[in-house]
């Protein structure tokens, strides 16, 4: 018997406690469970796999880069700088898990959280969640950052293992969070994109939704930013690589500026300190690249398994998928929303620096664009131009403010935290739950769960005739 229990805790440490080998399996099975011929499962296998370790070349290299340069701020002014991107959030996570032998729970985490997710798709009826969140890569960065923002917030420095009871709760709590806020905002998504019937599973659904609803109260409708000339030289932006190379070298580089060239060690026989500036901010590009060429390729497999489960166990459920594919039906917004959210977050990070504030903000090319851009698509529908400004430029201080707050407590954890999430959901909501969770315990995340789960049925009560045929506001 004994000899039993040791072979199987072997294997759950040496294969499904790798990260990469489970969630290539999870596809295996998925696919298997679909009537794929075996061959098709394998390769999904090994693209998730394959997809998954690119992944971490592209996030061991942010903290890499950014590592020396944190280091040396902090010893010269005794501060310490943090990007707000999913990216370098995901990237601390996963290291400071990995610290602690624990990297393997975000998968469990991540598991849980979509059983949970069917689950209450299931009893429908009962819960009055519509929507599966299948937005594979955003499911992966968030259960590893709530993982890790609990665990240090509350096992802290110990170096002892994740445990059972809190990937459990982590997993529950992540869960509700996909399945409450995605059914939340169907019925705004399906009035920005005319009825496609899909909803957003992203990282500022709660923050959409407000957008959606506020808007109305700031602006006009009739005046749509998609009826607006925006100046040709925006468009630049639209290029992950050239707008992460320009804001890493702005921000980045004037941090390195600062702090002088003593201080790097660098060859001066290859470099000027420009050219050397130059050289390691343009790597934040080159890895973003790579994460984004990892994640493409696990991310499809992943979604492609999980949506034909899915599609057999529970048809008519909506599919919540990721924000960018709104955009298509706002083409300017997400500009517009990337502008204005820019000059909000750089209110918020002038004042970080005049209140002499020990963390600074360097905003992340991501959430600039990829959450501001969403809020400018939903506060437009309702409201806008005007909204479509307005919204995210308040959205860019909540930003910058609610990560700072947050990264106070996560920065105890060392140069391996690069960076929080910055998200509008994860500037709040989350934000709010780790630092309530550091002052009252795990209690905090488990009475999250029933509390979240009374909002689709306030939902519910609002249009019970249409709420499950047109999931249209009528
Ligand atoms: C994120 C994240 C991405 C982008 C992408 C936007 O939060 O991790 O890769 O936004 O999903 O389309």
């Amino acid at each position: 018997m004994n000899v039993i229990i040791d072979i199987f805790l072997e294997f759950i440490n040496k294969f499904l406690g790798q990260a990469p080998l489970l969630l290539g399996t999870v596809v295996f099975i998925g696919y298997l469970l679909l009537g794929r011929k075996w061959y098709d499962a394998l390769a999904g296998f090994i693209k998730t796999y394959v997809g998954f370790r690119i992944l971490q070349v592209g996030t061991g290299g942010l903290v890499g880069t950014f590592k020396p340069v944190l280091e040396a701020l902090t010893s010269k002014f005794g501060i310490s700088a943090f990007v707000i991107d999913p990216y370098y959030g995901q990237a601390s996570a996963t290291t400071m898990l990995d610290n602690v032998s624990s990297l393997e729970y975000v998968g469990y985490v991540m598991i849980i959280a979509f059983l949970w997710n069917i689950l209450l798709v299931a009893f429908r009826k009962q819960t009055k969640i519509r929507t599966l969140f299948i937005t594979g890569h955003i499911m992966y960065q968030q259960s590893a950052v709530l993982l890790w923002a609990l665990y240090w917030v509350l096992v802290g420095s110990t170096g002892a293992e994740v445990g059972m009871g809190l990937v459990l709760v982590s997993g529950l709590v992540i869960g509700t969070y996909w399945s409450v806020a995605s059914n939340l905002i169907i019925e705004a998504t399906n009035e920005v994109t005319d009825g496609a019937g899909f909803t957003v599973g992203h990282q500022q659904m709660f923050g959409a939704w407000i957008a959606y609803k506020i808007a109305g109260k700031i602006g006009n409708k009739e005046k749509d930013v998609n009826h607006l000339n925006l100046p040709g030289w925006l468009s630049v932006f639209n290029d992950n690589v050239v707008s992460n190379v320009i804001i890493m070298t702005f921000f980045v580089g004037t941090i390195m500026l600062i702090i002088g060239k003593d201080t790097f060690a660098y060859d001066t026989n290859k470099y000027y300190f420009a050219t050397y500036i130059f050289e390691t901010t343009a790597l934040f590009a080159v890895y973003i690249t790579v994460i984004l060429t990892g994640v493409r390729m696990f991310v499809s497999e992943l979604t492609n398994s999980f949506q034909g489960i899915t599609n057999k166990l529970l048809p008519g459920s909506v599919p919540a998928v990721d924000c960018a594919v709104t955009f298509g039906f706002s083409p300017n917004a997400p500009a517009f929303g990337f502008i204005f959210g820019f000059f909000g977050q750089m209110l918020a990070i002038g004042f970080l620096i005049l209140i002499n504030s020990p963390i600074l903000i360097i905003a992340g090319f991501i959430c600039l664009f990829f959450d501001n851009g969403t809020l400018a698509v939903f506060a437009n529908k309702a409201g806008g131009r005007r909204a479509a400004a307005i919204i995210p430029f308040f959205a860019g201080m909540i930003q910058v403010l609610g990560s700072a707050l947050v990264l106070t407590v996560l920065k105890d954890g060392g140069t391996d935290v690069i960076g929080w999430m910055g998200m509008f959901d994860w500037a709040t909501l989350w934000a709010g739950t780790t630092l309530l969770t550091k002052a009252l315990g795990i209690i905090v995340p488990i009475i999250l769960i029933p509390a979240m789960l009374v909002i689709p049925q306030l939902q519910y009560r609002r249009h019970k005739e249409t709420y499950f045929t047109s999931m249209r506001d009528e």
